[in-house]
């Protein structure tokens, strides 16, 4: 990208951002919670349902959006561990509603192309959220993706070796 689309590109970011009405999503790709196990997804087949997220501040882009309710996993403090194949994920949890103009509570972009990224929702208040998985890259942004939650474990309490 040249300099000149590159200005051109933020210019139009930014008017999106400073849009008055946050775009809405839905969680198409359905409820995660402690039954769910290990769930494989093509995030290629999800929609693009967003251009900004974390309060209308961050640009994503064309991406497509697999958007998930997480509800169940907040309430037992679980962990969601993501393993794109081949391409660079960006992983976030939205709060309250799912929207461009929900606050982001968190977020992972930790490793590139093919690399797992983790969130912790230990420490968030019982309510409504979405786990945003999609990628700032205009291409190869999608593939077979693996999302597994990961319920807290329980303390050691004791241990001993005989
Ligand atoms: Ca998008």
């Amino acid at each position: 990208m040249n300099l000149k689309n590159l200005t051109t590109m933020l210019a139009a970011q930014s008017l999106l951002a400073g849009a008055a009405v946050a775009q809405t999503c839905t969680p198409s790709a359905g409820a995660l919670n402690d039954t769910s196990g290990t769930v494989t997804i093509d995030t290629c087949s999800s929609a693009d349902q967003l251009t900004s997220i974390c309060n209308s501040s961050t640009p994503i882009g064309n991406a497509p959006d697999t958007i998930y309710s997480i509800d169940g996993l907040v309430a037992i403090n679980a962990g969601i561990n993501v393993r794109p194949a081949g391409y660079d994920a960006y992983v976030a949890v939205l709060q309250g509603t799912c929207s461009g103009g929900a606050t982001c509570v968190r977020e992972s972009d930790s490793n590139g192309a093919g690399g797992a990224e983790t969130v912790s929702l230990a420490g968030l208040s019982p309510g409504n959220y979405f786990l945003l998985i999609t990628s700032f890259a205009a291409a190869g942004n999608c593939g077979s993706t693996e999302v597994q939650p990961v319920p807290t474990p329980v303390a050691l309490r004791s241990f001993s070796i005989d």
